[in-house]
């Protein structure tokens, strides 16, 4: 089975890698689709995005990286998925992961959305409190890839 796992990414933290993982032991195949969002403006440009994925899952098999523009949906056509893979990490997630699954669903009937919990040493990591922290230079090696940490590092001193 084919699970596409959309986000922003901005940047990858463990928890998002742990959820790959355990995406690839369930389905098999996880395609990993970076939300290109023009609205935002990301700390990170897509392609470093794209490259911070693809060094940080380089261990493991059945793993794509894609970016997409638009409606999540249409990508998972676009990658031939059977399911859409999203994590949880608190109640704070769930209206707003719930609230995305049915409008999914909505729109494509054909696509499940499945959540996996998150592991829960990595239940308070998200790529705002990973940012901040670098932002005040914290140590964020046991939140991040290193491919992560050091790029993290590269933007904070360049923006001092
Ligand atoms: N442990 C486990 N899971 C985690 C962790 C962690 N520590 N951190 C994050 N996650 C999960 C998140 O809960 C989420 O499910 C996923 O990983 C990705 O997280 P983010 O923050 O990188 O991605 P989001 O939430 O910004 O992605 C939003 C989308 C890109 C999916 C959404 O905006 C979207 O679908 N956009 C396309 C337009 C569209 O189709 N709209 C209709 C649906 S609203």
């Amino acid at each position: 089975m084919r699970a596409l796992y959309p986000g922003s990414f901005d940047p990858l933290t463990l928890g998002h890698l742990d959820l790959i993982e355990r995406g690839c032991s369930l389905f098999g195949e996880v395609v990993v689709a970076v939300l290109q969002n023009p609205g935002k403006s990301p700390a990170f440009s897509l392609d470093q995005r794209l490259e911070q994925i693809t060094q940080a899952t380089s261990h493991l098999q059945g793993v794509t990286v894609t970016s997409f523009n638009g409606l999540t949906v249409n990508c998972a056509r676009e990658h031939h998925a059977q399911l859409i893979l999203r994590g949880l990490r608190a109640m704070s997630d769930f209206e707003y992961e719930l609230q995305i699954a049915h409008t999914n669903r909505s729109l494509d009937s054909e696509f499940e959305t499945i959540f996996l919990s998150t592991a829960a040493h990595y239940s308070f990591l998200s790529s705002s409190v990973v940012k901040e922290v670098a932002r005040f230079g914290g140590r964020v090696e046991h939140m991040v890839p290193a491919v992560v940490a050091e790029d993290l590092k590269r933007f904070f001193n360049s923006a001092l």
